[in-house]
């Protein structure tokens, strides 16, 4: 791994049109991969676009960018299950989660009173724990945490020393969750899928680890949530720069 070349690569895919112009947002992804693993990367990324159930996508955009900075290992989350009975019992679990990842209520509360507009954002919306304000900047696009991947292998060992099913999702969602939360600006991570039939979310914080929900919303409810709860004393600009840019490994080394 060390000293070899390494690309990202990203997909978007949407119905009637770019997500630029409207059109609805299907499914997106990111892998890391020497040359000789792009091609696989990019037809797995091409067959999770063209089966999803968000819909059959008309636009589709795969890019591959070679990647200069040094990529960074960081560990998986510490994970565990909630198990919820409604959408309303996981929507209140999360809130008392957040809080006590150190943000204050009424930040917490304002943030809910956001997510039907923020369902629209394509990326994460940057909210900041002292106002209670949005403040990306970034209006529908948000921030795409970007420059990621898990290795398999890693994955698959993580997996089964943890008793987890070796769910891409999973992985997907907390390969992102361990780079977010790495970063000194965020404090907690709120997330639920936009897919009709996947109901989990979770809130992930570096004090609580991945606390997944196993009931966010309700079956056939399209709209999804992603917010990181940040310090906005801090730095902002660096800190959506580093969730964009700075290219990151999950590797957990046989360690959960
Ligand atoms: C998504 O699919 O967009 C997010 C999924 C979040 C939950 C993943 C899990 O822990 O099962
Ligand atoms: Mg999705």
């Amino acid at each position: 791994m060390k000293g070899e070349a390494y690309y990202s690569v990203r997909m978007r895919a949407s119905e009637n049109g770019p997500h630029e112009e409207g059109g609805k947002h299907i499914s997106g992804g990111e892998r890391l991969a020497p040359f000789i693993g792009v091609k696989d990367a990019v037809s797995d990324l091409l067959e999770k676009a063209l089966s999803h159930s968000r819909g059959k996508p008309d636009f589709m955009q795969i890019r591959f960018d070679l990647v200069n900075e040094p990529i960074k290992f960081v560990q998986p989350l510490r994970i565990e299950t909630n198990e919820t009975k409604s959408a309303e019992e996981g929507q209140a679990l999360a809130r008392e989660l957040i809080s006590r990842a150190g943000v204050p209520k009424n930040a917490v509360d304002k943030a809910f009173q956001g997510i039907a507009e923020y369902s629209d954002v394509r990326g994460a919306v940057l909210f900041d724990i002292h106002s209670g304000r949005r403040i990306d900047g970034r209006k529908q696009k948000g921030v795409r945490v970007s420059r990621l991947d898990w290795p398999e292998a890693d994955f698959q060992m993580w997996a089964a020393l943890c008793g987890m099913p070796p769910n891409p999702r999973l992985k997907e969602a907390l390969a992102i969750a361990s780079k977010v939360c790495e970063h000194p600006a965020v404090v907690a991570e709120l997330c639920w899928s936009d897919d009709p039939d996947y109901i989990t979310g979770y809130v992930a914080a570096k004090k609580l680890g991945y606390q997944r929900i196993t009931r966010m919303k309700e079956h056939g409810d399209e709209s999804g949530c992603r917010i990181f709860f940040v310090d906005g004393l801090t730095d902002i600009k660096s800190c959506i720069d580093g969730l964009e840019k700075q290219p990151v490994f999950i590797r957990s080394g046989g360690k959960t």
